[in-house]
């Protein structure tokens, strides 16, 4: 409720300091929800989601648990009403212009101010503003929206076509696509206040929009523009005052640029330009800061301030280079003239129930993504567009970002309707994410280019010659016209690539051009190997399942119900032959263990293997292959799916690795009958010398044979090291590991163990691991024998450590941090065990 204090002390605010401008409120508070046709209100959380709001009010069972979602999908074909009620101050009327913002519904909502009918909304992806010139009283005022089952308007919408598109009413909703089921997630389409509310009142003059756009870019400067939209309800003039800054502060400002406009009522377009001398400019993770500059624009009169707003913006050039050559096509990104070779990961909501999650936490991720040396995120096209806090995130850290537009795996309608409320979409998204550095790439979606010629819709659905044409022509007339002339009249630096990848992985030229999902590993139950020979020119996805952890597996399973046969557990694994998919792979590799907790301990390592392979493979042929970004960072909910962090956070086995195998330097090694192969992949732009030492080892960490040698490294290129096996002594194979070590004058570039036969088979000692609490989150590990692939973990609480799933030489001390985080006790019960247990 909007107390006349709060009001009266924000409008002091605004004047004192000779500052006219408008203000916003928020109004996520104080709203309940009632299902449609009901009498009883509840409390609701905006933003939020209905599943969550009935499952705080204790109305249903815990929507992630056991098979609960089964029992829960009645919510979705419900009706649901959402009700706040607040106040307004007399002194709001001063001000000529009102609105209220919706940032986001999701997504057939009908909104009512006091009673009356004022906007219709049928698209989660937009923003939707509500102006305030007639129906806000003075006192107590009434907002509601009146959400309709998303699931029966699409069904009613796909009863007017007259033919079938793959995965029914889907495709016809704007809305996220993942919330009606995928092979990672539940089903939910439920509805829901997913972003903010606020009320925005303003006099004069509003910023509406800021575009930064470069015009020049070399050593010495950068030149730019800054696009101003403004509102206005005068016709006069202002004074523009332009301060430009590498710090967020204002501490310093580098630069200052005055400027006197006529604005005229309505809307207005104004330009400055500004430019900036030896501009440092902004990197990517990996190679260099990801330096920034802030845009302050005030709005002024004399001393008085009417509106200001301050715009990040990072001075890069992000080119995607397609360019014929000898192989087929090239895909690769350069920034700022110089190649990059992406080093990713593809992202998807990090919940079933979409809401915002607090910019903390996301500030959390981005830290690990960071630590993980990943450098660029594809946002798939199932979920939702990047917001606006993980994207500033990114912006800082160095993570570039691959954003799909919010279409997937299906054929999309292309009626007169459709394409309206898609073109607003796409203005409104292209508009809001155009400024930010890390944006690199928008796609037009996932995967559908690639179904249409490959999944056998056209038998399934027994489509006429006439109806698959106009089915194919609405696909161009949305990706290959619509989206590029859209991107082209608000953002026409922009790269784009209209569909992920553009030839499926079953034909060999999907590996000569483009961008490609390989997935004859996992879908095609090709073995782990098959990565290496096939190698595309940028490998967007692939990927492979694991177990999350046990206590993420005690979440959602009763004691009763943790084995890999029960209801609760198969309820959250998604993919139709998912778990036996896992262990085909797993026998392949390893003993199949038969209690749950070092079942998932293997199959962590098993994706962990299969996730090394291929991104050695992608790393090492280079610069055929110029990216790899593996199938998929994060979880939507607890469950079994391709994830490297679990749904709260937690690292699996494979993210563990990453900084590793994701490091600027990289040693990857092979060997056949005759000879070992050791390659060694760097990063750096800088060409050096380098030391290699190489060891054989026994298990108790003795070594058999050891060479050093000395290398000079050039920037970007690959350095080989082949040693005859002959010079080696008499080894067993199953008893040896061979130690490779790239050390310069600074320390240890990349460190790696090579094993000479599947795991199944070494034959590894029985290690005693010594673990201790050393306090503060600090634990030291000690093994009397070589320990592999030591994990450190607790039964009930999920921990982050600084490093886990490592290997532990005989006698070395290895040290790891416990990240304390919610609910961690300071002093943990905590367990271990390394492969040797479960062989
Ligand atoms: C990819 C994605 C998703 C899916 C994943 C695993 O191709 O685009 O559609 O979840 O495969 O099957």
């Amino acid at each position: 409720m909007l107390k006349f204090w709060t009001l009266f002390f924000i409008l002091i605010l605004n004047f004192h300091y000779g500052v006219a401008q408008g203000y916003e409120i928020d109004l996520n508070k104080h709203w309940q929800f009632k299902q449609a046709g009901t009498m009883q209100w509840h409390g609701a959380s905006v933003p939020g989601n209905v599943v969550l709001d009935l499952y705080q009010n204790q109305l249903i069972k815990n929507p992630y648990f056991a098979d609960n979602e089964n029992s829960l999908q009645w919510i979705a074909l419900e009706n649901w009403d959402y009700e706040c009620q607040f106040e307004i101050d007399k002194n709001l009327m001063d001000y000529n212009n009102k609105e209220i913002v919706f940032e986001g519904l999701d997504t057939y909502a009908k909104v009512y101010l006091n009673d009356s009918l004022v906007i219709e909304c049928n698209n989660m992806f937009r923003a939707w503003h509500l102006d305030l010139k007639n129906g806000l009283r003075i006192g107590k005022n009434t907002l509601r929206i009146a959400f309709a089952s998303a699931k029966k308007m699409g069904q009613t919408l796909a009863k007017q076509l007259p033919y079938q598109l793959p995965e029914g009413e889907r495709v016809f909703t704007r809305k996220a696509q993942f919330q009606y089921g995928w092979d990672f997630g539940p089903s939910y389409p439920t509805c829901g206040i997913w972003k903010s509310v606020k009320l925005c009142a303003w006099n004069n003059i509003k910023i509406n929009n800021l575009q930064y756009q470069l015009k020049l870019l070399n050593d010495t400067v950068a030149e730019g523009f800054l696009i101003i939209e403004t509102q206005s309800d005068v016709n006069r003039s202002f004074n523009y005052a332009l301060q430009y800054t590498n710090r967020d502060d204002y501490g310093t400002s580098i630069k200052k640029v005055d400027k006197k406009y006529l604005v005229e009522l309505g809307l207005n377009i104004d330009t400055i330009h500004f430019s900036i001398q030896r501009p440092r400019l902004w990197w990517c993770n990996g190679m260099g800061q990801a330096n920034m500059y802030y845009l302050k624009l005030a709005i002024q009169d004399g001393k008085y301030t009417f509106a200001e707003k301050t715009l990040p913006i990072g001075i890069r050039k992000i080119e995607l280079v397609r360019a014929a050559d000898s192989l087929g096509e090239s895909f690769y990104f350069k920034l700022n003239n110089k190649p990059v070779f992406i080093k990713g990961a593809n992202i998807i909501p990090s919940d079933i129930f979409l809401s915002e999650k607090s910019s903390e936490e996301k500030f959390k991720k981005i830290k690990q993504i960071e630590d993980a040396k990943i450098n660029m995120l594809r946002v798939w096209g199932g979920g939702v567009y990047v917001d606006d806090d993980f994207i500033s995130a990114c912006d800082k850290s160095g993570i570039m970002l691959w954003q799909d537009f919010a279409f997937a795996c299906a054929m999309y309608p292309g009626d007169g309707d459709f394409l309206k409320n898609v073109k607003i979409e796409l203005k409104e998204q292209i508009t809001r994410l155009r400024n930010h550095p890390s944006l690199a790439l928008w796609c037009g979606n996932n995967e559908i280019d690639e179904a249409w010629h490959n999944w056998g819709w056209q038998k399934q659905f027994a489509y006429s010659a006439a109806d698959s044409a106009k089915i194919w022509q609405d696909y161009k007339k949305l990706f290959h016209e619509i989206i590029p002339q859209t991107l082209n009249a608000y953002d026409p630096n922009a790269n784009y690539w209209p569909s992920s990848p553009s030839i499926g992985w079953g034909h060999q030229e999907s590996l000569k051009a483009g961008d490609s999902h390989y997935w004859g590993v996992w879908w095609g139950m090709q073995e782990f190997n098959v990565y290496t020979k096939k190698v595309g020119r940028f490998m967007s996805e692939y990927g492979f399942q694991s177990m999350p952890s046990l206590a993420t597996c005690k979440q959602f399973c009763a004691e009763a119900d943790l084995n890999l046969q029960s209801k609760a557990m198969k309820a959250h694994q998604k993919h139709k032959i998912g778990f036996e998919t896992i262990e085909t792979y797993m026998q392949r590799d390893y003993k199949v263990p038969q209690n749950l907790s070092k079942y998932i301990y293997v199959s962590q390592l098993l994706q962990r293997d299969g996730m090394k392979t291929a991104i050695e493979a992608h790393r090492s042929n280079q610069p055929y292959c110029m990216g790899t970004m593996f199938w998929q960072l994060n979880d939507c909910w607890p469950g079994i799916s391709w994830s490297a962090l679990e749904y709260d956070g937690t690292p699996k086995a494979l993210f563990y690795h990453l900084k590793s195998l994701y490091n600027s330097h990289l040693v990857s090694v092979s060997n056949n009958q005759q000879s070992i192969q050791l390659t060694i992949v760097s990063d750096s732009i800088h060409s050096f010398q380098a030391k290699f030492r190489i060891c054989l080892k026994n298990y108790k960490s003795q070594i058999l044979w050891e060479t050093e040698q000395s290398l000079s490294l050039e920037a970007n290129k690959l350095g080989q090291i082949k040693i005859d096996k002959s010079a080696l002594p008499i080894y067993d194979s199953a008893a040896v590991y061979l130690q490779a070590e790239l050390k310069s004058d600074l320390g240890t570039l990349a460190k790696t163990n090579h094993f000479f036969t599947s795991p199944k088979y070494l034959k590894l000692l029985p290690a005693k691991i010594k673990l201790q609490d050393l306090g503060n989150g600090l634990y030291s590990l000690q093994s009397d024998v070589f320990a592999k692939d030591v994990y450190v973990f607790n039964e009930t609480q999920n921990c982050v450590f600084s490093d886990n799933f490592f290997d532990l030489e005989a006698g070395q001390t290895k040290y790891i941090q416990l990240e304390k985080g919610k609910g961690i006790k300071s002093t943990l019960q905590l367990r271990s065990m390394s492969l040797v247990d479960v062989q």
